[in-house]
């Protein structure tokens, strides 16, 4: 079994209803044992003009080979009507593989770990409360130095998920 943490994010369609929807989703996937999800977190989007996005993070133990995971995390995100009409547009759902065991991934579908989740504090945040501080990414940084770096700031945390 490999740890895998799965990025979430939506922000069209009730985005924590979308995410609540996500989580159930990846609770049943197969060859896999659930760990746990974040709290849902609400921030305005990286680019201008589009809904705030509510985004969290998930952890589960896997033995499916990443490309089988990304198959079916695109699976869920078609099922909860994901339309890909531009590359950043506004979405239902959003399921980003971030981190796969201690791999290094770099396929033309699939780059782990996921690019940019270094400065994101919409996904170190979260991954921060599944994740040990002492978690080292590909670049030897530790989560812990990576959130030092990242203020907590434009992020608001849900009370409720
Ligand atoms: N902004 C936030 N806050 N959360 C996201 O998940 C997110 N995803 C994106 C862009 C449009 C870059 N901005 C985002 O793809």
């Amino acid at each position: 079994m490999e740890r895998v943490y799965i990025g979430m994010g939506s922000n069209l369609a009730a985005p924590a209803e979308q995410l609540r929807s996500a989580v159930a989703a990846l609770a049943r996937l197969p060859q896999s044992e659930w760990v746990g999800v974040s709290a849902f977190y609400q921030s305005d989007s990286l680019l201008p003009g589009q809904p705030r996005y509510t985004n969290a993070v998930a952890a589960l133990d896997t033995t499916l080979a990443p490309l089988d995971l990304l198959d079916a995390l695109q699976a869920i995100e078609n099922e909860q009507g994901r339309e890909r009409l531009e590359r950043w547009g506004p979405r239902t759902l959003d399921l980003d593989i971030l981190l796969f065991g201690d791999r290094l991934i770099d396929q033309p579908r699939l780059k782990v770990p996921h690019y940019h989740m270094q400065e994101r504090a919409f996904v170190l945040y979260p991954l921060a409360e599944l994740a040990p501080a002492d978690l080292r990414l590909a670049d030897g940084r530790t989560l812990a130095e990576l959130l030092e770096a990242c203020p907590f700031v434009g992020l608001e945390r849900l009370t409720t998920n």
